[in-house]
């Protein structure tokens, strides 16, 4: 038969068609841009109505903040609207996208807004449709150029998420003031806990090199309203401090400054001595008061709006006022002197536990409870979520309802030190939840944690929550594309505590993914459950820290014999032949004491106390009946073993995604939950075999049979890779 030419001509054309086609399907995504992708809108209904909506930004005024507001919009209308759209500064045009305050803004100001703006703060916006000169309008108004940036995102947000707003009526304002995130990174660019490649600021380059990383690192946290940025880790360099690297950190405080995020440091308390100019650190020295008023003196010369020190002091080998006989108080208060005419804040945080100190959850409160009141009103105590570290789950740290005269802030952790690193899934939005949302009787009912942060409790004048970030040189800045969702989540949450993980969730998968609902219901899901997961094959009822010292990835519950007990892991489980758990109530440490009385009552109650947290209060036998009828022992088999099996479920939810994800991010997060589930059962079977040689029972008929034995699982531990490239800066490197 012959076949003409032409038929292989077009069959040619045709394949090159499918070729351009499907590449374009499959574009390849590195998780570069975050949320901030700006795709097309795909439903093209309201791509229209966003088209006919938006036809011009008007934007009158003329700032650094103004102009950086403006240019995401078009950047991101453009991309959304798949359409140019001009940016005016004089002439209004139907159907305009206004922005500005009423300061710097004509229009904005003949709208006679005062009266609503008013409650909304320094850096609160509305966002609405209304008439200027008889033009149907959208505004975007606000009391500061900042405030018009907030909204700016907010608008786009509304957009990307596929929202109509045709009739959009928005008003928002930060529920808290500081919205921090910090950063554990050293100074030769390793990242402590950080997993996700080198720092971000390359000190080398610095300050003649802005690398557009900086631009978007701010882009992105001021799309949650984040406002400081703590650049370096806790365990601090002091080289920080020293004019050559004040001048580098001078131009990241450049480049943050229109995006509304100011510049914080770490610092290191010895640096009087450790810049050779003085041979003491006590703060109640006049010598060293004032080293601390001149080096901040110089601090605010390069860095005019410099926020704060963050100081991590008499924890974990740092120097800190008790070298000195001196207190807590005694050391912030000296910080807070220095920085208060210029406005600045010490972030003092609440991390200590002395070696000494017989339950290690009682440290901090019993440090700092009778320090309450004494601290100068520009210092906040920062405090982590857990009275013990960055758990998968904790009960929360019993400052935060003790403190009543002390500013406080959260610290969370979205890097997953304890929740494996950047291989594993686990989205924290539901640890925040569940954290922000804990009701702690302090004074009576709704004094829930999220309450007492904003002030409303005990009437604290300065609020705040805290993050340690982990965003590296990877191409997705996080290693694991979803650690992105949780500290989208957190800088949600720190805007607006009430925020759920849920919705928090469902926004970032419609900005990061698709917003096609056969994509983001099972996902959404996936997300939910995979903390639980996490904490069900690692610790679950309320059992916790089962690593080895210092690896902080896989098991290790055999972990003894360490420098000090409460760096092993048989101090947190106590596990022996008459049962498991640490008891912190009367007959043990009586920690629970800390907790306001209707707390402790339920937490001291070996019936009542909430199962997850079981085994954090009460050292139970393996017979104790649990209300699923089953005995502790058969239960702790039942975690394990659904932790695994939640795994499971999120790799069969992620599979059947393909379709919606572009092809590189959809093969990574798949290649990941394999190892993760490789890992789950890693965790389970090494848990369980070890626990089972203190109970002496079996694993019930109907379970998988762990893999191997009890050795196997300590030599894999022993010979396990760990990316540890980090390493504290030396904290007594002398400078002069
Ligand atoms: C611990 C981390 C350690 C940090 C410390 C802290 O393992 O790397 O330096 O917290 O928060 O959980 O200071």
């Amino acid at each position: 038969m012959h076949v003409p030419r032409r038929f292989f001509t077009k069959l040619f054309i045709l394949w090159l068609f499918l070729l351009t086609a499907a590449a374009q399907v499959s574009r390849a995504e590195d998780g570069y841009e975050m949320w901030l992708r700006y795709q097309p809108v795909a439903d093209d209904r309201l791509r229209k109505t966003y088209q006919q909506q938006f036809t011009q930004i008007l934007a009158e005024g003329d700032s650094p903040s103004l102009s950086v507001a403006t240019l995401e919009l078009q950047r991101g209308l453009s991309g959304l609207l798949d359409k140019p759209i001009a940016i005016a500064h004089k002439k209004l045009s139907k159907q305009a996208l206004v922005l500005g305050t009423p300061a710097n803004s004509p229009l904005i100001a003949s709208l006679q807004l005062d009266d609503r703006l008013a409650v909304l703060g320094d850096e609160g916006y509305l966002i609405e449709r209304t008439h200027i000169n008889k033009r149907a309008v959208t505004i975007i108004a606000a009391n500061s150029d900042v405030g018009v940036l907030y909204g700016s995102f907010h608008l786009l947000r509304l957009l990307q998420t596929q929202q109509s707003v045709e009739k959009v009526s928005i008003v928002s304002a930060p529920k808290l003031q500081h919205r921090v995130v910090n950063h554990w990174d050293n100074v030769n660019r390793l990242v402590e806990r950080g997993y996700a490649g080198l720092s971000l600021w390359d000190w080398g380059t610095l300050p003649d090199y802005k690398s557009q990383r900086y631009v978007d690192y701010a882009r992105i946290n001021a799309s949650l309203g984040i406002n400081g940025t703590v650049i370096n880790n806790v365990n601090a360099d002091p080289r920080l401090l020293s004019d050559q690297f004040l001048q580098k950190i001078a131009a990241l405080a450049d480049v943050f400054r229109p995006y509304g995020i100011k510049v914080y440091l770490s610092i290191n308390y010895n640096s009087p001595r450790a810049f050779g100019d003085l041979d003491l650190a006590d703060p109640l020295d006049p010598r060293v008061q004032n080293w601390w008023k001149e080096r901040t003196k110089k601090v605010y010369q390069y860095i005019p709006d410099f926020g704060g020190y963050l100081v991590k002091a008499n924890s974990e080998g740092q120097p800190g006022p008790q070298d000195y006989g001196r207190n807590h108080a005694d050391g912030a208060n000296m910080l807070a002197a220095a920085l208060k005419p210029y406005g600045g804040v010490v972030f003092w945080r609440a991390f200590v536990y002395s070696p000494d100190i017989g339950d290690r959850f009682r440290g901090s409160y019993d440090e700092f409870k009778p320090l309450d009141g004494k601290f100068a009103d520009n210092v906040i105590l920062q405090v982590k979520n857990g009275p013990i570290d960055f758990q998968p789950r904790e009960p929360y740290s019993s400052l935060f309802s003790a403190m009543e005269k002390t500013n406080m802030m959260m610290e969370f952790q979205v890097t997953q030190e304890y929740f494996g690193f950047a291989t594993h899934l686990a989205y924290q939005g539901p640890l925040f939840e569940e954290s922000l949302r804990t009701e702690t009787f302090a004074k009576g009912e709704g004094s829930t944690i999220g309450n007492i942060l904003e002030g409303k409790i005990f009437n604290s004048k300065r609020t705040g929550m805290a993050a340690v970030i982990n965003p590296g040189t990877d191409r997705n800045w996080t290693g694991h594309p979803f650690v992105q969702s949780s500290w989208y989540a957190f800088g949600r949450m720190a805007w607006d505590h009430t925020i759920s993980a849920e919705s928090a969730a469902e926004e970032w998968l419609r900005m990061t993914f698709s917003n096609d609902k056969r994509f983001i219901e099972p996902i959404k899901n996936m997300m939910m459950i995979s903390r639980e997961a996490g904490v069900n094959y690692r610790s679950p009822l309320g059992l916790t820290h089962l690593y080895s010292q210092g690896d902080h990835y896989g098991p290790a519950p055999w972990t003894a014999n360490l420098e000090r007990p409460d760096w092993t892991a048989i101090y947190y489980h106590r596990a022996a032949k008459d049962g498991i758990g640490f008891d912190r109530t009367k007959t043990g440490s009586n920690a629970i004491a800390q907790y306001p009385a209707p707390l402790a009552k339920l937490y001291g109650d070996v019936n009542a106390v909430p199962e997850d947290l079981l085994l954090w209060f009460h050292h139970v036998s393996w017979d104790h009946k649990m209300q699923s009828g089953r005995s502790l022992w058969d239960e702790l088999v039942h975690k394990y073993y659904e932790g695994v099996e939640q795994v499971r479920s999120m790799q069969s939810d992620w599979d059947q995604q393909e379709q919606f994800v572009d092809a590189e991010r959809f093969a990574q997060v798949k290649a990941l939950l394999q190892v993760q589930e490789r890992d789950a059962v890693i965790w389970r079977d090494s848990c369980l075999l070890y626990f089972q040689t203190f109970s002496g029972k079996p694993i019930p008929a109907g379970y998988e049979k762990p893999k191997h034995d009890l050795d196997y699982y300590q030599f894999l531990a022993r010979t396990r890779y760990v990316p540890e490239p980090w390493h504290p800066a030396s904290s007594s490197r002398v400078l002069k």
